[in-house]
């Protein structure tokens, strides 16, 4: 039987829903939705450890690692859960999210569900940007928008 949740994204001007579904606790999560509001570009896109909101999205923590990883991008072995890459913004702001991701779930010890996702002001540079913060947070910037990953009705 398959999971469903659903992420509702709110910033000061970038708003965003985010769906998830997983078919089996050992297949592929696909991620899929639209963020608007956006700068024209790429923008690092993560599921931060907590489901805090209580300040802002400063709350939500570092990036989901259980594993004490370092930061990397989606496709590398060294990531960390919550490294979902990078979305692209067009010309009108608006990001079309389009991801399948075998590292996330909906169940167990990688489950995102009551965890928080996060679209950044700048680019991911998937831990290979050589910046100080590369190997810890893709070096980002800001955090435009989040909101809890909930489940919903299958
Ligand atoms: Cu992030
Ligand atoms: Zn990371």
């Amino acid at each position: 039987m398959s999971t469903k949740a659903v992420c509702v994204l709110v910033g000061e001007t970038v708003k965003g829903t985010v769906f998830f579904e997983q078919k089996g606790p050992s297949d592929p999560v696909t991620v899929s939705g639209e963020i608007s509001g956006l700068a024209q570009g790429d923008h690092g896109f993560h599921v931060h450890e907590f489901g805090d909101n209580t300040n802002g999205c400063t709350s939500a923590g570092a990036h989901f690692n259980p594993h004490k990883k370092e930061h990397g991008g989606p496709k590398d072995a060294d990531r960390h859960v919550g490294d979902l890459g990078n979305v692209t913004a067009g010309a009108d702001g608006v990001a079309k999210v389009s991801i399948s991701d075998n590292i996330i779930s909906l169940s167990g010890d990688h489950s995102i569900i009551g965890r928080t996702l996060v679209i950044h002001a700048d680019i991911d540079d998937l831990g290979k940007g050589g910046h100080e913060l590369s190997k810890s947070t893709g070096n980002a910037g800001a955090r435009l928008a989040c909101g809890v990953i909930g489940i919903t009705k299958a």
